[in-house]
C-alpha cells in the first residue's frame, strides 16, 4: 500500500470506519490502485480491535462508483483481464466474508464494478438519487467482479437477467422494492442514518456478528465455482472485436457498432 492512501479516504469515529472512494471527477471509477488501497486498508481495519463496523461510500453526490475505470482496462489482454478479475473477485469476496459488518452507503451511481462492490457488502443503504446497473453489455463485455453471481442471488434470476442483458440501470425505489437495498434516504441523511445503523451493530458482541457473516457466506451455493466461470468468460471478452468497439465507442462518446465477433 502507498503510505498515504490517495484514492480511498478513511475516517474512524466511535468504532465506525467510513471508507470513502475518492475520485469524484471520474465518478469514483475503480482504478486498480484504488482497489489495492482498499485491500490494504482492510488489513489495517481487520487488525484494529477498536474498529467494529465499516461503511463504504463514495465522494461527492453523483456516484458511489461508476464502474471499473474504462480508460484503464481498455487495453488489457485476456490474460491480464482474467488476472485482474480474480484480484477484484477475491477482494470483493474478502469484503463479503470480512469479520466485521460492512455496509455500503450508495450515494449516486453504482454501475458495473461499483454495483458489484456494493453487492459484496453485507447490506446496502442508498440515497434517493442512487442508480444501480450492470452496463457491461454495452461495452461488449460481461461483469467481471461477481455481478453474474451476486445480482441473481440478491434480486432473483429474472430481474438480474433483465438488468444484465439490457444494461439499463434501476432507480433507488426499484432497488428498494427488489431488495437490492434495505433503506432509501435523502442524500443529506444517507451517512447519518447509515451510521445510526452501524452504531447499533457496534454495540453487539463481535463474536456472533462474525458467525452470522461466515454462516450466511457458507450457505451461498457454490459461489466459488460461479466466480471461476465468470472470470474465464469475462477474459474471453477481451479477445473480441466487439469489446474493443464497445470501449472505443464509450471513450469517443458514440454508439457502438457490434459485429458479433
Ligand atoms: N471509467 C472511467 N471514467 C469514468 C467512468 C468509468 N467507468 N464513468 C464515468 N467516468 C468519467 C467520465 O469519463 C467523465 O470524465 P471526464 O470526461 O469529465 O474527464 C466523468 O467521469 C463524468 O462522467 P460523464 O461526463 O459521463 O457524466 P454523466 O453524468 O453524463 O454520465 C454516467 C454519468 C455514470 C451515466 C456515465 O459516466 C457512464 O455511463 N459511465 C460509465 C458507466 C460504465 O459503463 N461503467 C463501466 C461498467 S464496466 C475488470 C473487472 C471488472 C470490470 C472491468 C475490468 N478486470 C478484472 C480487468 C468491470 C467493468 C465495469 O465496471
Amino acid at each position: 500500500m502507498t503510505d498515504t492512501p490517495q484514492y480511498v479516504l478513511l475516517d474512524v469515529q466511535n468504532g465506525i470506519a467510513v471508507l470513502t472512494l475518492n475520485r469524484p471527477k471520474a465518478y469514483n471509477a475503480l482504478k486498480i490502485d484504488l482497489l489495492k488501497e482498499l485491500d490494504a486498508l482492510l488489513d489495517r481495519l481487520e487488525a484494529d480491535a477498536g474498529v467494529r463496523v465499516l461503511i463504504i461510500t463514495g465522494s461527492g453526490e453523483k456516484a458511489f462508483a461508476a464502474g471499473a475505470d474504462i480508460k484503464e482496462f481498455s487495453d488489457f489482454s485476456p490474460a491480464e483481464a482474467e488476472q485482474m478479475a480474480r484480484f477484484g473477485q477475491s477482494l470483493f469476496s474478502r469484503i463479503e466474508t470480512f469479520p466485521k459488518p460492512v455496509i455500503a452507503a450508495v450515494n449516486g451511481f453504482a454501475l458495473g464494478g461499483g454495483c458489484e462492490l456494493a453487492m459484496a457488502c453485507h447490506f446496502r443503504t442508498a440515497s434517493e438519487n442512487a442508480r444501480f446497473g450492470q452496463p457491461e453489455i454495452g461495452l461488449g463485455l460481461i461483469p467481471g467482479y461477481g455481478g453474474t453471481q451476486r445480482l441473481p442471488r440478491l434480486i432473483g434470476r429474472g430481474r438480474a437477467m433483465e438488468m444484465l442483458m439490457t444494461g439499463e440501470p434501476i432507480d433507488a425505489q426499484t432497488a428498494l422494492q427488489w431488495g437490492l437495498v434495505n433503506h432509501v434516504f435523502p442524500q443529506e441523511e444517507l451517512l447519518p442514518r447509515t451510521r445510526a445503523i452501524a452504531e447499533k451493530l457496534a454495540r453487539y458482541s463481535s463474536l456472533p456478528l462474525h458467525k452470522i457473516i461466515r454462516t450466511v457466506a457458507d450457505g451461498a451455493d457454490d459461489l466459488e465455482r460461479g466466480l471461476t466461470a465468470e472470470a474465464a468468460r469475462f477474459a474471453e471478452c477481451f479477445a473480441t472485436e466487439d469489446f474493443r468497439e464497445g470501449v472505443s465507442a464509450f471513450l469517443e462518446r458514440r454508439k457502438p457498432d457490434f459485429k458479433d465477433r
